[in-house]
């Protein structure tokens, strides 16, 4: 067997029974060849075995008492996987699916999106199978406090910095922020997401959907198009799916679908986003609302966003939301651009349906780069004490991810096919860490 086999039938003998992260090394290791394989330092220096095995795995008892007085417990994790680079930088995810596997997926995804946006991050993921849904202020709070009483002993600006993900938003980060300072006693830049008045950094809130936008308009300039008339397909309706949306329609496009996790709208007339604001960042309620209260629209309980026919599609809720039917049916549609919002929302045989059909994709570790990148200018700002207006950091998130295409692009060219945008942002992020892990030797 060779270096790149022998590393990966050992991960998955070590970590039996955690299939997306499996799938998440399987596609690093399956593009990284061409590099890995044209010089012996890497195998000499086991930057496979250390890269797929995190440095620190945190889990932790988070016990909180609901309104009826009862103490319930869920169980907290933070994964510090790799700080090459920087300190570990990378958010929190609050819902009932997450486990062990979905943690290390994400923060091993996430060494190589922080290194793609050329910021001293490293990568790192945390979260609970906590479920926010239905929970009043009070839990919400108890169990944001309860979960840092625990979690403030590991992180900290330099060491670990978290953020919010699915389930986790400004009002979660607040309480989170709170209880960290109040135990430390530390007035720090140890989360990113935080409310304007106390440390946050504008256009933070828009960056991931932003940016993945932003990337997505490169990708299609390269072929002389844009988002102009465009008809545009997003899944999702929480903070990166609103925001590429918005976007999406500033540019042009007309945004035609939405959904949550209960049912998807399609609006033939372009979705109208204060009502999707209105009812997910305001009232907190379900999507089907919208269909409630817009003539044009319908509402659809079964099924996916994916069978409307568009020329864009960004999926930008959870992992493996796009399968290899979903792909034949966008293929069959003719599709133009995909580009992932969420972290890796397309199955493996989804990805390679796009690819034997030269479907532009743009890979999560790329596309979704905006909102980690804008959290580390928000770590910059902290560290200044000083607030930028939201052009600078729109306009420095622009060129970050204008840089990730260029990178991703080059990297694809010098080692795999032009447009393999998937190989490419691989090597590129790779290349980066393991050179810092060669450097500094341990
Ligand atoms: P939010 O919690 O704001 O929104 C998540 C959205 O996805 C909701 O509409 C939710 O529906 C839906 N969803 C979540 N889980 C499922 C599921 N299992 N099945 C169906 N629908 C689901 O999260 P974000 O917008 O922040 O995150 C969305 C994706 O983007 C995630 O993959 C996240 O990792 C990724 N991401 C987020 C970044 C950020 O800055 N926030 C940065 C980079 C990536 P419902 O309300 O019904 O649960
Ligand atoms: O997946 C991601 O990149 C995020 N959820 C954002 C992480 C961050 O630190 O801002």
């Amino acid at each position: 067997m060779n270096y790149i086999d022998e590393v990966r039938a050992a991960v998955a003998a070590r970590n039996a029974g955690q299939p997306e992260f499996m799938q998440a090394v399987d596609e690093v290791l399956s593009t990284i060849r061409p590099v890995v394989e044209s010089d012996s330092v890497y195998k000499e220096n086991a930057i496979l075995e250390r890269i797929t095995e995190p440095d620190r795995q945190i889990m932790f008892r988070v016990p909180w008492t609901d309104d009826n007085g009862n103490m319930r417990i869920n169980r907290g994790y933070r994964i510090q996987f790799n700080n090459a680079i920087g300190p570990y930088k990378g958010g929190l995810r609050l819902h009932p699916t997450v486990n062990l596997s979905i943690i290390k997926f994400l923060g091993f995804e996430q060494i190589f999106k922080n290194s793609l946006t050329g910021l001293p991050i490293g990568g790192g993921k945390g979260g609970s199978d906590f479920d926010p849904k239905g929970k009043s202020e009070r839990e919400i709070r108890d169990f944001c406090q309860s979960f840092m009483t625990e979690l403030a002993r590991h992180i900290g600006a330099d060491t670990d910095v978290p953020a919010g993900d699915i389930g986790v938003g400004g009002r979660e980060i607040g309480y989170l922020y709170g209880q960290y300072k109040r135990i430390k006693n530390l007035y720090e830049g140890v989360l990113t997401g935080k409310g304007l008045t106390y440390g946050g950094s504008l256009a933070r809130t828009e960056a991931t959907g932003y940016g993945l936008v932003y990337i997505v308009a490169d990708m299609l300039a390269a072929e002389n198009t844009g988002f102009k008339g465009k008809t545009v397909a997003i899944s999702g309706s929480g903070n990166v799916a609103i925001y590429a949306a918005q976007k999406a329609t500033e540019l042009g496009g007309k945004v035609i679908t939405m959904s949550d996790s209960n049912g998807w709208i399609y609006d033939p007339d372009g979705i109208k986003l204060d009502i999707v604001k209105d009812i997910k960042e305001v009232k907190r309620g379900r999507i089907k609302e919208y269909a409630d209260r817009v003539k044009s629209a319908e509402y659809h309980d079964s099924g996916k966003v994916w069978q409307v026919k568009c020329d864009i599609a960004l999926p930008c809720a959870t992992q493996n939301e796009l399968d290899a039917s979903d792909a034949k049916t966008l293929v069959k549609n003719k599709v133009l651009a995909v580009g992932e919002g969420a972290n890796m929302p397309s199955v493996t045989d989804a990805i390679n349906l796009f690819r034997e059909h030269k479907v532009l994709f743009m890979p999560a570790k790329a596309a979704n780069a905006g909102g980690v990148a804008v959290s580390a200018l928000e770590m910059s700002q902290n560290s200044q004490r000083l607030s930028w207006t939201f052009e600078e950091v729109d306009s420095k998130l622009k060129d970050i991810m204008n840089g990730i295409f260029a990178k991703t692009a080059e990297a694809a060219k010098a080692y795999a096919e032009k447009k393999d945008y998937v190989s490419g942002a691989n090597i590129a992020g790779f290349l980066k860490v393991a050179n810092a892990m060669i450097a500094q030797g341990v």
